[in-house]
C-alpha cells in the first residue's frame, strides 16, 4: 500500500544529496582488476568471491555467493548487494556494535562503508536507485552474478580513492551471532527483525594488479562531510528487505534456536 512508497522516499532524497556532494570522476583512473576479500559479519557462515575488471567506465563483475541464508518468509531469501563508498573504506567489526546487541546493524556499519553507489543486481539497473529492487537481488543462499555494465562516476571515484566496499545484506537466522537480532525490531523498520536488514558479508575493493589504483584521495573533506548522508543511504539497503516482508514477517525464534 503506501508503505513501500514511504520506504523509498528517504533513500531517494539522500541519494540526491550525495550526487551533489560527489566530485566529477576522471574517467579511466580506476582502470584495472580488483578483488574483494570478504569478511563474515555477525555470525554469517556463507562466503563469496568477487572479481572485477574496469576499462574506462566499463565494469565486468563476477560475484559468486554461497552459504548465506536460503529462505525468508518461506521464499528464496533476497540478498541485496551493493558497492558502497565515500566513507572510511573499511568494513565494520564487532567494535562497531555500539548498542552491544551482538550484531553490527546497518546503521552501525554505515560510518565504515558509506552509502550505496552501485547496485550489484542480477540484471538491469545498477544505479543506487535499484538498490531497493528485490527482483534484482540474489535469490536464496547461493547464486552468481556475472555481468558487464557502465559504472557511474561516483563508484569509479570511490574505487580510485580506496573507499569502495562490497556489502551483501541479510543475516541467516540459523547462524546469527545474536538470537536477539531476530527477536528485536529492526532499526529501520519495526515490523522486521534486526538481522534481516544487517550486513552479512563485507569486503574492501582492492586492486589486484600494479598501478591500477592511485592513492591519496581517501581523506578529502568531501568524503568526510557526506558521512551522515551516506548513513541514510545505507539504510536504504536494509529497507529493501522491509519491502520484501511486506509487514507480515513472523519472528522465527525456533529457527534460530534449532540451528
Ligand atoms: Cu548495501
Amino acid at each position: 500500500m503506501n508503505k513501500n512508497l514511504r520506504l523509498l522516499a528517504v533513500p531517494t532524497l539522500a541519494l540526491g544529496m550525495v550526487a551533489m556532494a560527489g566530485a566529477p570522476a576522471m574517467a579511466d583512473h580506476a582502470n584495472g582488476s580488483y578483488t574483494v576479500d570478504f569478511q563474515q559479519l555477525s555470525g554469517t557462515t556463507g562466503t563469496a568471491t568477487f572479481a572485477m575488471d574496469i576499462d574506462d567506465k566499463t565494469a565486468t563483475v563476477n560475484l559468486q555467493v554461497s552459504g548465506l541464508g536460503e529462505t525468508f518468509m518461506d521464499a528464496p531469501y533476497p540478498h541485496v548487494q551493493h558497492v558502497h563508498g565515500g566513507a572510511q573504506g573499511v568494513c565494520p567489526t564487532m567494535a562497531d556494535d555500539a548498542d552491544g546487541d551482538g550484531i553490527v546493524s546497518t546503521t552501525e556499519g554505515a560510518a565504515s562503508y558509506g552509502g550505496i553507489q552501485t547496485t550489484l543486481g542480477t540484471s538491469g539497473d545498477t544505479s543506487p536507485a535499484a538498490g531497493l529492487n528485490l527482483e534484482l537481488a540474489g535469490q536464496g543462499g547461493s547464486y552468481s552474478i556475472e555481468r558487464t555494465f557502465e559504472m557511474n562516476a561516483e563508484t569509479l571515484d570511490a574505487i580510485e580513492a580506496g573507499t569502495a566496499v562490497v556489502v551483501i545484506h541479510g543475516l541467516d537466522p540459523a547462524t546469527s551471532s545474536s538470537e536477539e537480532a531476530f527477536n528485536a525490531p529492526s532499526d529501520l523498520e519495526p515490523s522486521l527483525p534486526l538481522g534481516a536488514t544487517s550486513p552479512a558479508l563485507c569486503g574492501v575493493v582492492t586492486a589486484s594488479q600494479m598501478g591500477a589504483m592511485p592513492e591519496g584521495g581517501a581523506d578529502t573533506g568531501v568524503a568526510q562531510s557526506t558521512t551522515n548522508n551516506m548513513g541514510m543511504i545505507a539504510l536504504g539497503g536494509g529497507l529493501v528487505l522491509a519491502a520484501a516482508a511486506g509487514g507480515t514477517f513472523m519472528v522465527r525464534r525456533n529457527a534460530a534456536n534449532n540451528a
